[in-house]
């Protein structure tokens, strides 16, 4: 696999990386991306899951997509790509992982210093009286009740037209403009405003890289394109990297 001098030098001198995660981050663990073919938006439409009305109107629906993807997400193992990234934290004296991804594969590949853009499927709050819910049985078909006021217990995610959590936003902000190298990994880069992370870090003077299967919307804007599975090309990424520091 051939990376740029240009990124074999930028990541030697880096003192701040970060990297904005996506679906496709995940996907090499067995977890179904939103866009691509065979993805979830396949048979539902987002907009039909994945927002508050939808959840008012029908809560055992909207529950029951959550239930099959709680169930898929708890059995599934970090890959390569996540642990690349968990060891790359400690290599650079600032190391940031912003994921857009509910699925916590970040934390449990050992990532520490991991920001969340749309929340973690491991959370569910009432609707009511706001009390968090961190245990949930994935076989109860119907959505559950607050068990202090009867609320509606919905997961801890960002639905579309929902704000983003206020400080995990801004600290993503911040590392991004802070970067001197930053990776956009598997991710569509169609929805925001995670997918102005990448911008934000160009900017303000980042070398951006993105690593995807297929181009993206935001291909043309950025310093570098790296085609292939990000499992398989952070792999080699973090070979690179251990062999530059032993020397
Ligand atoms: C691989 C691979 C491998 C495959 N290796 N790669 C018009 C313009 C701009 C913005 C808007 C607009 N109209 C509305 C908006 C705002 C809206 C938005 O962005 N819409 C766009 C779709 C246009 N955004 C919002 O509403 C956000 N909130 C907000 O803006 O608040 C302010 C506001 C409030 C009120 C009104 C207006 C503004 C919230 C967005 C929340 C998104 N939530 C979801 C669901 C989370 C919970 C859940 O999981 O159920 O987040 S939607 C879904 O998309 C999920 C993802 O995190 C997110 C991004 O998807 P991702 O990760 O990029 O996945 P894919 O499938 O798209 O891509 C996978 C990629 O991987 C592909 O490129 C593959 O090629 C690649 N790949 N295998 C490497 N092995
Ligand atoms: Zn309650």
């Amino acid at each position: 696999m051939k990376f740029s001098k240009e990124l074999i030098n930028r990541l030697a001198e880096a003192k701040s990386v970060s990297v904005l995660t996506g679906a496709g981050v995940s996907a090499e663990s067995g977890v179904p991306t939103f866009r691509d073919k065979g993805g979830i938006w396949e048979k539902f439409r987002p907009e039909d899951l994945a927002n508050f009305d939808a959840f008012i109107n029908d809560p055992d629906f909207v529950w029951n997509w959550y239930q099959h993807r709680r169930e898929v997400m708890r059995d599934v193992k970090p890959n390569p790509g996540h642990l690349a990234l968990a060891e790359m934290e400690e290599m650079f004296p600032n190391f940031t992982v912003i994921t857009q991804n509910i699925d916590n594969l970040h934390f449990r590949a050992g990532s520490k210093n991991v920001t969340e853009l749309h929340g973690n499927i491991e959370r569910s709050f009432c609707l009511k009286c706001r009390t968090f819910y961190n245990e949930i049985d994935v076989t109860e078909k119907k959505v559950l009740r607050c068990e202090k006021c009867g609320g509606l217990i919905r997961p801890d995610v960002v639905w579309f037209g929902e704000m983003l959590p206020e400080k995990a936003l801004m600290y993503a902000e911040e590392c991004a403009a802070a970067s001197d190298v930053f990776f956009s990994i598997g991710t569509s880069a169609e929805v925001y405003p995670a997918a102005l992370m990448p911008l934000i870090a160009k900017r303000a003077g980042a070398y951006v890289v993105e690593i995807n299967t297929k181009p993206t919307v935001m291909s043309a804007d950025l310093d570098e394109v790296i085609q292939g599975k990000s499992g398989e090309v952070l792999s080699e990424l973090i070979k690179l990297i251990r062999a530059n520091k032993n020397n």
